[in-house]
C-alpha cells in the first residue's frame, strides 16, 4: 500500500516506535526490503538519494518501487533522501514519490529556512510529505568539546524557529551519528533529543544509524525518534554474501546464484532492525 510518509510517522508518533527507511539501488534491495516489511507485517520507508537516481535513472527506480508498494499489504512512503535541489524535489513530486527531503542543513539557518519553506508548499499541494534537517552529522569523538559539539548539533531554539517557519513534517537532528562506517563507538546527546521532542511534539529522524549499538537506538527511540535512516549495513549485507559466494567459487557466473542470496541476506538485516525499532506488526 502506497502511502504519504506523514500518515506512517504520524502513527510511529502516536505510538513511541520507529519506522526503517532502508535505502536501495537496484531491483534486489527493494525486493529485500518489501519481503522483510511484509514478514514482519512492519511500514516502511523506501528511499532513493540523488545518486541512486543518477545510477538507476528516476524512471526505473519510480515504476519500480511504485509498483511494489502498491502490491503489497503493509504501507510504503516513497521517499528521496538528502533531496539537495529544489528541482530535484519537484521531478520526485512529478514521479510519485509520497515524501520528499530537502537538505539545507549546509546552509545558515535563514536559508534553509527558505529553500525547505519552498519544498514545503510545492509538496503539501501535492498532497506530499517533507522531511528537513537541522544541525550537522559528523560523529562524535570522545574528546569532543561542549562548544564544538554546540556548534554541530541541533540548536533547540532553532528546531522550534525553523518548524514554525517551514512547516515541515518531520525533522532529522543532528545528535552524534555520521553517515557511513564509524571509526570509534558513537554515542548520541539523548539529553538533545529529549528537548527537542518534548519542545516540538512532532515526528522526528535519526540519520547514519548504521553501526549505532541497539542499547543507543533503544534508548533514542524512547526518547522520541521515529524514522532511521539505514543504508550502510545493508550495503554490506548486499558485498559479503556477494565476496562469499565468488570467494568460494571462482566459476561461478550465474548472476541470480550470486544477488539472489545477497539479497536474502539484505531481508534478514533489515527484519533484524525493524524488530529492534518496534515497528514489526505494526503495519
Ligand atoms: O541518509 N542516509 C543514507 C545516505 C545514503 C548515501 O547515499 P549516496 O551514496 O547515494 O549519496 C542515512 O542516514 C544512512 O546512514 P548509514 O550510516 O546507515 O549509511
Ligand atoms: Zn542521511
Ligand atoms: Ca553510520
Amino acid at each position: 500500500m502506497l502511502v504519504t510518509g506523514k500518515e506512517i510517522l504520524d502513527h510511529a508518533h502516536k505510538n513511541k516506535y520507529a519506522v526503517g527507511a532502508f535505502n536501495v539501488v537496484n531491483m534486489e534491495m527493494l525486493q529485500a526490503v518489501i519481503a522483510a516489511a511484509e514478514e514482519e507485517n512492519a511500514p516502511v520507508f523506501i528511499q532513493t538519494t540523488e545518486g541512486a537516481l543518477s545510477y538507476a535513472g528516476m524512471g526505473y527506480l519510480s515504476k519500480m518501487i511504485r509498483y511494489a508498494a502498491k502490491n503489497t499489504k503493509v504501507p510504503v512512503a516513497f521517499h528521496l533522501d538528502h533531496g539537495t535541489k529544489f528541482e530535484t524535489a519537484m521531478q520526485c513530486l512529478r514521479n510519485g514519490w509520497t515524501s520528499v527531503m530537502i537538505d539545507g542543513s549546509h546552509y545558515p539557518l535563514e536559508e534553509n529556512i527558505k529553500l525547505t519553506r519552498a519544498v514545503v508548499d510545492a509538496a503539501h499541494a501535492c498532497g506530499v510529505s517533507v522531511e528537513a534537517e537541522l544541525g550537522r552529522l559528523g560523529g562524535i569523538e570522545d574528546n569532543i568539546t561542549v562548544d564544538e559539539k554546540d556548534a554541530m548539533f541541533t540548536n533547540p531554539a532553532e528546531a522550534r524557529q525553523f518548524v514554525d517557519e517551514t512547516e515541515v513534517d518531520y525533522l532529522a537532528i543532528a545528535i552524534g551519528t555520521a553517515h557511513g562506517k564509524y571509526k570509534g563507538v558513537p554515542k548520541l546527546d539523548h539529553d538533545r533529543l529529549d528537548v527537542i521532542k518534548k519542545d516540538l511534539n512532532m515526528p522526528i529522524v535519526l540519520h547514519g544509524a548504521s553501526g549505532v549499538g541497539e542499547d543507543e537506538i533503544t534508548k533514542a527511540i524512547s526518547l522520541g525518534i521515529n524514522k532511521i535512516n539505514i543504508d550502510t549495513d545493508l550495503r554490506v549485507a548486499y558485498t559479503d554474501k556477494v565476496r562469499e559466494i565468488l570467494g568460494n567459487d571462482s566459476e561461478i557466473f550465474d548472476l541470480r546464484k550470486i544477488i539472489g542470496p545477497a539479497r536474502i541476506n539484505v531481508q534478514a538485516k533489515v527484519q533484524e532492525k525493524m524488530r529492534l525499532f518496534g515497528a514489526s506488526g505494526k503495519a
